[in-house]
């Protein structure tokens, strides 16, 4: 018997959609990057974790240096949001989700425009982000171009979310690195050449990474969001587990935050929480000092 989208998902620790994104929501999304980037705007760096001007950080072949983090969410780039939310929050991607969860309704808690491959160190994304109880996150990536390598590639550790060892738990960040290192010694790698419209999904336990551009020039276009059912409070692994009036307090709490905007899946907050958060964003990049301070934890030349 042909074995099922959420069996092959389960065993692996990832599935992948081919060409499932259309070509013209990509190369909308990919003018409106271009668009936002002629107006020099404000973005925040997910690479540097801080707010920056966009012109600042493009290489020489115009290539944005950084992983470029809620890009939907910036009420001075609605374009490049409607372009970024027709993918991500598409009814493409909440069927592929439906095909290998048991959940129905999904929500886009965070997501990263990459322009260039930032080398990203091996890593599982339970450290930072997951579920409560842990697990059904899904981590997704979409190529908006075809991926040869010589930009740098994504990859992955199959089968390494199906270890039991749990070291990671209450460790600093330089000690979960250097666990995901260590652990990844175990299973082997492979390097997911996808094409563009692919649509490659991942469980939170799956080591992964990426590596740095080959050769100058070459970039890795792609979009990046991690998606949790509505009916489950966003967490980290390890978290303890709640009493279920607790529990049902604070969903209901999340709950209240997040909005569809008309959408297939919904998006982590509402227009007013995002002016918060962007109104926070210009005035810790307009005091700058301690407030913006950059601190790059993820690439893998640091390390
Ligand atoms: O594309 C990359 O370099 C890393 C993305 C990643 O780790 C993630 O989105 O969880
Ligand atoms: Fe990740």
């Amino acid at each position: 018997m042909k074995e099922s989208l959420s069996d092959q998902y389960q065993d692996q620790g990832y599935i992948i959609f081919k060409s499932l994104i259309p070509p013209e929501k990509i190369e909308k999304v990919l003018a409106e990057l271009d668009f936002f980037k002629k107006l020099n705007k404000l973005y925040y760096s997910q690479s540097e974790h801080n707010w920056r001007r966009i012109k600042d950080d493009l290489d020489i072949n115009g290539l944005l240096e950084c992983s470029f983090e809620n890009f939907t969410d910036l009420p001075w780039g609605l374009g490049l949001s409607k372009a970024g939310r027709n993918i991500l929050q598409s009814k493409e991607i909440r069927n592929a989700l439906r095909n290998i969860s048991i959940y129905q309704d999904f929500c886009m808690w965070q997501n990263m425009f990459f322009d260039k491959s930032t080398g990203t160190i091996d890593h599982i994304d339970t450290w930072y982000l997951d579920t409560n109880p842990m697990g059904y996150l899904f981590g997704a990536w979409v190529a908006l171009e075809d991926i040869n390598g010589e930009g740098g590639v994504f990859h992955i550790y199959p089968k390494s979310h199906l270890s039991k060892n749990k070291e990671w738990i209450n460790t600093s960040h330089d000690e979960f690195i250097f666990w995901s290192k260590k652990e990844s010694k175990n299973y082997e790698r492979k390097s997911l050449y996808l094409r563009k419209g692919d649509l490659l999904i991942w469980h939170p336990s799956l080591i992964h990474g990426s590596s740095l551009q080959k050769n100058k020039g070459f970039s890795r276009k792609s979009l990046t969001a991690h998606y949790h059912p509505c009916d489950l409070l966003r967490s980290k692994g390890g978290t303890k587990t709640l009493d279920k009036h607790e529990y049902q307090k604070k969903l209901l709490k999340q709950k209240k935050q997040m909005r569809s905007f008309g959408y297939p899946i919904s998006a982590r907050a509402s227009k007013r929480e995002i002016l918060k958060f962007s109104s926070i964003g210009l005035t810790k990049y307009f005091l700058g000092g301690i407030l913006n301070k950059p601190k790059n934890l993820m690439n893998r030349k640091n390390y």
